[in-house]
């Protein structure tokens, strides 16, 4: 009987587009508006990219190793540091006080960079 396909074909169309509205209600920590801003910097050629970047509060920069040679990321008032970066490694840091953060690579003084937060 085509009515009865009919039947469970609505009742599979109503299923799945309550499933979809579920999927989508804000729920929890992971609230819509709840993700903490991020960006991200590489590190190519010796060089920070981009070399300054502008973020609002509370931005988590994300900074990336994509060199053979390691590299760190330091601030000049050594206030944020991070280890040596291998190829593929990361670091993140949040900044939340607005200001501009110059940072360089430690073992490549030349390698400079501004986070500017505001
Ligand atoms: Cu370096």
């Amino acid at each position: 009987m085509t009515s009865a396909h009919t039947l469970v074909g609505t009742a599979l169309a109503t299923a799945v587009l309550l499933a979809m509205a579920v999927a989508v209600t804000p729920y929890g920590p992971f609230a819509a508006g709840a993700t903490p801003p991020a960006a991200a910097v590489t590190i190519e050629e010796f060089a920070f990219v981009p070399g300054d970047l502008t973020i609002a509060p509370g931005t988590t920069v994300a900074w990336v190793n994509k060199d053979e040679a390691p590299h760190t990321i330091i601030t000049d008032d050594k206030t944020v540091r991070s280890g040596a970066l291998d190829t593929g490694d990361a670091f993140s840091h949040q900044f939340t006080t607005p200001g501009t953060y110059s940072y360089h690579c430690s073992l490549h003084p030349q390698m400079t960079g501004h986070i500017i937060v505001q």
